[in-house]
């Protein structure tokens, strides 16, 4: 039977972990054919809590899953991994300053950086989801000298499904109609979901919907502070869409997108003008294990504003990671 693929979590007994798990276990990253070894890394004080979901892992009786180690260590837990998933993060407490988040985010991905670099398998990929995921992905790759760079990406899977869900709601038409759907700069606030790229019937989305002041002032906020939305409705953060487009961003990444575009934050090459070296979000697509940034698209003076005021929000978090001394 095939050799086991071993896929790290982080944060694992936490709320997206609750959904993660088990999806990674049923097979729902690389197909019912091929095995997986859980990794699960937690804090100390959330060991006992993740026991009990190695329990319920047990009680599924998955097929594909291969087996599940857990700990608190992570040059043990990530010891050969070919996936690391890192989701567990320190959230923003009230009050918090931006650079005391990064602060203790650093204290987070800078070990876990150095872990992946001394113990992980040659082939690894990163792809990180917990916020600020972007710098937080910076900050891991600057700490792991000799993983590629191009091995270290963050989250923007699910702001792009969200784009593709309000788009497809707005237009009365199925995602499936939509095509070369893009999410560019930062997972916050700032984020740009194109609708100017993106194609439905044969057309431009944005000439689809015909209505410049919508997509201004309904459609890109919608979709950029859709993560306030749910918590104000469930009184929890989304969880089990986090996961699932954790799922689609690491399946995606490791079995191709068959010339599909889709979302990922990845290091900059300088491409469309974004600084180079910052971890921004792009179209891309993905052959044989390596994404790359879709070129030659023309871009707008609307959209080049939108993309430079996210870019400066994720320059302006590097400048304050490099003046912490965290990468
Ligand atoms: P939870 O607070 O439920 O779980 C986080 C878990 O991480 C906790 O169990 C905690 O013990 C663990 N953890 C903390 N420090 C750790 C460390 N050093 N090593 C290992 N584990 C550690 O949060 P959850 O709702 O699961 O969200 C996790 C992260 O995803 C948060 O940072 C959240 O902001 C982020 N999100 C990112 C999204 C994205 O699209 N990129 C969307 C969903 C989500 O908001």
């Amino acid at each position: 039977s095939a050799t086991p693929v071993k896929v790290a979590v982080t944060g694992a007994a936490g709320n997206i972990g609750y959904s993660l798990l088990f999806r990674i276990a049923a097979g729902d990253l690389f197909g019912p054919d091929t095995p997986v070894e859980l990794r699960l890394l937690e804090i100390t004080p959330a060991l006992k809590a993740l026991e009990g979901v190695v329990m319920e892992l047990d009680d599924c009786a998955f097929p594909t899953l291969a087996g599940v180690q857990i700990g608190d260590d992570a040059k043990k837990v990530f010891d050969g991994v070919n996936h690391a998933l890192l989701v567990g993060a320190k959230p923003r407490g009230p009050g918090m300053e931006r650079g005391d988040l990064l602060k203790d985010n650093g204290g987070i991905f800078g070990p876990q950086g150095k872990a992946l670099n001394e113990v992980a398998a040659d082939d690894i990929k990163v792809t990180v989801t917990g916020n600020p995921a972007n710098t937080n992905a910076l900050i891991a790759m600057s700490n792991a000298p000799d993983i590629p760079n191009e091995r270290f990406t963050a989250l923007t899977r699910l702001d792009h499904n969200r784009a593709l869900a309000q788009l497809a709601a707005k237009l009365g038409v199925t995602v499936s109609d939509i095509s070369q759907m893009s999410i560019w700069g930062n997972h916050s606030a700032t984020q740009y979901p194109d609708l100017f790229h993106a194609q439905v019937g044969g057309k431009s989305a944005a000439e689809a919907v015909g209505d410049q002041d919508w997509i201004e002032n309904t459609y890109i906020p919608t979709v950029a502070k859709r993560g306030a939305a749910i918590i104000d409705a469930r009184g929890a953060s989304s969880a089990a869409s986090a996961a699932s487009a954790t799922i689609d961003h690491a399946r995606d990444w490791q079995l191709g997108t068959g010339g599909k575009w889709v979302s990922m934050s990845v290091p900059s090459d300088g491409s469309y003008g974004v600084t180079e070296g910052i971890i921004s979000s792009f179209p891309v697509t993905v052959a044989d294990g390596k994404w790359s940034i879709v070129q030659g698209l023309e871009i707008d003076d609307f959209s080049r504003g939108k993309i430079d005021a996210s870019v400066r929000e994720l320059v302006s978090e590097r400048d304050t990671v490099k003046e912490l001394g965290l990468i």
